[in-house]
């Protein structure tokens, strides 16, 4: 799958005219130097009353999901390891969730063309003439109660003060689906099934949350511990690049201690700084369904997961 210069090119020019802020931002932010002063420019401009306060309105106020949960100590951990485990929602949360899962439709390959309902699987299977690796729900903030109170969740919001250094920005909620087949390295690699490190902004860091159980063979999340800022690398210059790395380059750079399968019970969460190296993995038994919250500085308006209602479509 190699891109060609003027191909890659092409695609920068595109994306900087579509989402310039975006496309800026990914070439910018894999700077340290970058990441440390960005946060810290706009900490100076929010003191100086320049921006919102808090774009969740009243998140300091509902009653947490997470009452046993230390915010300073898992924020810690994300300083430290990059990840910080610990969350546990609650089973009436996660049947909420996993309803609202069974009664709406998904959309192959995140593609709003594509729905389909979950017990409809092999018959999309067929339109679409290949196997679905990840389906992915739209919408949910605007269509899933459990979600906004998530994202309002005072000591979630409490971990990502902590994390980001100031106010935080929630910038998307994703729902999606992730099935056992026997998908194509280009279908793994589209849907990060291949170890990597998002560029999503200066400073950012997502709440992931098992909804089914995931044991090993389930397409357990992957993060390589403290891993953020290291990346392996071919020669100098890779250093700065973003690219996919084999399992070899990942399993010679690191101690194999770091390397850390996430295995969970449904409801079981964690943080993580996706700098960090992490992959999921393309799961051989059960599917797994996971929601994934981003809180961040700025929104790009890229990690959101709304659609406009017209544009989805059942696969027929
Ligand atoms: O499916 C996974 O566990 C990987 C997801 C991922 O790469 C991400 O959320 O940044
Ligand atoms: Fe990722």
């Amino acid at each position: 799958m190699n891109v060609s210069a003027s191909q890659r090119m092409k695609r920068v020019f595109s994306s900087l005219s579509s989402k310039p802020s975006y496309t800026l931002m990914r070439f910018f932010a894999r700077f340290t130097l970058l990441r440390y002063l960005v946060p810290k420019v706009r900490n100076f401009v929010l003191r100086y009353g320049v921006g919102s306060k808090v774009n969740i309105e009243g998140a300091d106020y509902e009653p947490t999901l997470f009452p046993d949960i230390d915010a300073a100590s898992m924020v810690a951990d994300l300083k430290q390891h990059g990840v910080a485990f610990g969350l546990k929602l609650p089973n009436e949360i996660v049947a909420s969730l996993r309803s609202f899962a069974d009664n709406n439709m998904c959309f192959a390959d995140r593609d709003p063309a594509s729905g389909f309902s979950l017990n409809d699987r092999e018959r999309a299977e067929k339109l679409l003439g290949k196997k679905i690796l990840v389906a992915q729900y739209f919408n949910t903030v605007s269509e899933c109660s459990e979600v906004v109170r998530l994202i309002r969740d005072p000591v979630l919001n409490q971990v990502a003060r902590g994390y980001l250094g100031s106010t935080p920005k929630f910038v998307g909620a994703n729902l999606w689906w992730t099935f056992p087949v026997d998908a194509t390295q280009e279908d793994r690699n589209r849907h990060a099934h291949l170890f990597h490190r998002d560029v999503d902004d200066f400073r950012f860091f997502k709440f992931f949350f098992y909804l089914t159980d995931v044991e090993a063979g389930d397409g357990a999340h992957v993060c390589v511990l403290g891993s953020q800022g290291k990346p392996p690398t071919k020669h100098l210059l890779d250093r700065w690049n973003i690219r996919r790395y084999s399992d070899d380059e990942v399993n010679q750079q690191y101690d194999s201690g770091k390397v850390t399968d996430i295995c969970g019970k449904a409801g079981d969460g964690f943080a993580e700084d996706t700098w960090c190296i992490h992959k999921g993995k393309t799961p051989v038994n059960r599917p797994r369904l996971l929601l994934q919250l981003q809180f961040a500085l700025f929104d790009y308006g890229a990690m959101h997961d709304q659609r406009d209602e017209k544009s989805l479509k059942e696969l027929m």
